[in-house]
């Protein structure tokens, strides 16, 4: 299967990006579950869909590089998988211009993530930032992929590019039925799909909602400890699993469930006539120990930055460049725009 997925620049990585979209990434590179077959991925810095929020330049720049090597240090080996910065692959801006031609203002209008983050944004809610999911459409059929992991979040956006590809077939067919692209499929996590705000379980976790809501995967052991002690929790004392009446402590068990790997039953005997305070202070060291060697890679890598750097984004752009090239040269015939020698 053909993979693509991407995320933002921002500086950091919390647990919900993790098991949402990057634990997704690491098993599809090596082709897990065992007997899957073998995938061609796409995992990008989306440099261009973080500008729709006001970005420092020095920062930003730092933040794009910080990426790359965060995601060496989860994992990711750009000799499994094409790693690439989507501002220095070209064809990413062009096809979304086009397809945005195809796109009714309604479709985007309906857009979840548009109106929490224009309400976020209020001062500065650009065009950017209404015509982002078109842009996210062609990042994804740039490449042409079968499947994208994300997390819930995004279900809506992958739905519009599916949208768009029917109408791009439609308007644009190919002879004899054929059609240039193909609709992608979402990937979503069997768990952890949607990790929740640590401070306020209606909501996902996320970055805007600020540091108390979430744990990033490069905080400091005495942090972990802070925010996981200090997370909301539901009435009543008992460590169950019920995602309707105790939304809090469920959360919590899903990220123990994630890195631990024991299961919910596991977990509710193990804290069985304990309470939350037990739960979470025996949570704090398990998310510390599973992100200790993501973290003890971060900081080797750190070290020959400069070099890891410029091997991983010179062989990334090239294959990525590679592909969007080919789809580039078909989308323009097929539209009718003089081809580029
Ligand atoms: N809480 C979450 N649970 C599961 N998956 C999540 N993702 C984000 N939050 C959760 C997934 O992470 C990937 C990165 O998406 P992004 O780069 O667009 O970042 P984001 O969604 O903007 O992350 P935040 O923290 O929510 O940032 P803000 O607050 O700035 O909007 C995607 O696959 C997403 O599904």
């Amino acid at each position: 299967m053909k993979i693509l997925s991407g995320i933002q620049p921002t500086g950091l990585i919390h647990l919900g990006n993790y098991f949402g979209a990057l634990k997704q990434w690491l098993d599809l590179q090596t082709c897990l579950p065992v007997g899957m077959e073998k995938n061609d991925c796409y995992f990008m810095v989306v440099d261009l869909h973080a500008l729709t929020i006001p970005q420092n330049s020095a920062q930003f720049k730092q933040n794009i590089e910080s990426a790359i090597l965060d995601y060496l240090a989860v994992g990711l080996d750009p000799k499994k998988c094409t790693l690439f910065v989507q501002s220095q692959v070209v064809g990413h801006t062009e096809l979304a211009w086009i397809l945005g031609t195809l796109t009714p203002l309604g479709e985007l209008e309906r857009m979840t993530q548009f109106k929490e983050k224009s309400q976020q944004h209020k001062d500065s809610v650009n065009a950017g930032l209404f015509t982002y999911p078109i842009l996210q459409a062609a990042d994804i059929l740039l490449y042409q992929a079968d499947g994208v992991p994300v997390g819930k979040d995004q279900e809506q956006h992958i739905e519009l590019a599916r949208t768009l590809v029917r109408k791009f077939n439609l308007h644009y067919p190919l002879p004899k039925n054929k059609a240039l692209f193909k609709e992608p499929a979402t990937i979503l996590p069997k768990e952890g799909a949607k990790i929740l705000s640590l401070n306020d379980p209606s909501k996902k976790m996320s970055k805007s909602l600020g540091a108390d809501s979430y744990v990033a995967i490069f905080d400091r052991p005495e942090i972990i400890r802070k925010k996981i002690m200090s997370a909301v929790t539901d009435s009543g004392r008992e460590i169950k699993f019920d995602m309707k009446e105790k939304p809090a402590i469920s959360n919590l068990m899903t990220i123990y469930k994630l890195v631990s790997g024991k299961d919910f039953a596991q977990i509710e005997n193990q804290f069985k006539n304990k309470g939350y305070g037990d739960f979470k202070k025996d949570l704090a060291e398990k998310i510390i120990e599973f992100l200790k060697p993501i973290q003890d890679k971060r900081i080797k890598l750190e070290k020959d930055k400069k070099k890891i750097l410029s091997q991983t984004l010179e062989l990334g752009r090239k294959k990525a460049q590679k592909e969007a090239d080919k789809t580039m040269k078909l989308v323009r015939e097929v539209v009718g725009l003089p081809e580029i020698k």
